[in-house]
């Protein structure tokens, strides 16, 4: 059992992450647009991994006997100038999801809440990996520099990102 106030904050991360779905499909909307197909593919595996944060924190909601909350998803913004800005915007974005899940692992620590704590901990360690892969992307794009033959072989690079986390949410 958890406290009201915790499924709140679960709640309210839940939409987090679906916007932050929401927001890695718009980016490879544009990228597929932009006919870079491997940052598309990019940005939609990022989507599923969203997907996938969410869905961890709404059954754990439900394994807890608390309802999950379906809230309206804020609107992403639709055009980026470049794909380094998508990635700068990307490593922001990340930044203040780790600080959301810093804000709720300082609550489970208040409230004594061990069960969500070791739940907490999963996407502390997760956004380390998040956080990484954006720096890493931003680094080497400021090194392609404005080469479009450079850009080019970065997009088939980046194009061989696979899917590792579960899709079928009826399976977590
Ligand atoms: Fe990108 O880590 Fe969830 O939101």
């Amino acid at each position: 059992m958890i406290s009201q106030k915790m499924t709140e904050a679960i709640n309210t991360q839940i939409n987090n992450e679906m916007y932050s779905a929401y927001l890695y499909m718009a980016m490879s909307a544009q990228c597929s647009e932009m006919n870079l197909s491997g940052f598309a593919k990019w940005f939609m595996v990022q989507y599923h991994e969203e997907m996938f944060h969410a869905m961890k924190f709404y059954n754990y909601l439900l394994d807890q006997n608390s309802a999950p909350k379906i809230k309206a998803i804020k609107e992403p913004p639709a055009k980026f100038s470049d794909i380094k800005e998508m990635f700068e915007k990307t490593y922001e974005h990340e930044k203040g999801v780790t600080a959301n899940i810093r804000g709720l692992m300082e609550l489970a620590l208040a409230e004594n809440d061990y069960a969500s704590q070791n739940l907490f901990k999963w996407y502390i360690d997760e956004q380390v990996e998040e956080e990484k892969n954006d720096v890493e992307m931003i680094a080497k794009l400021s090194m392609a520099g404005d080469s479009p033959a450079t850009l080019f072989m970065v997009d088939g690079f980046v194009g061989a990102r696979g899917l590792h986390v579960e899709s079928d949410f009826t399976k977590l």
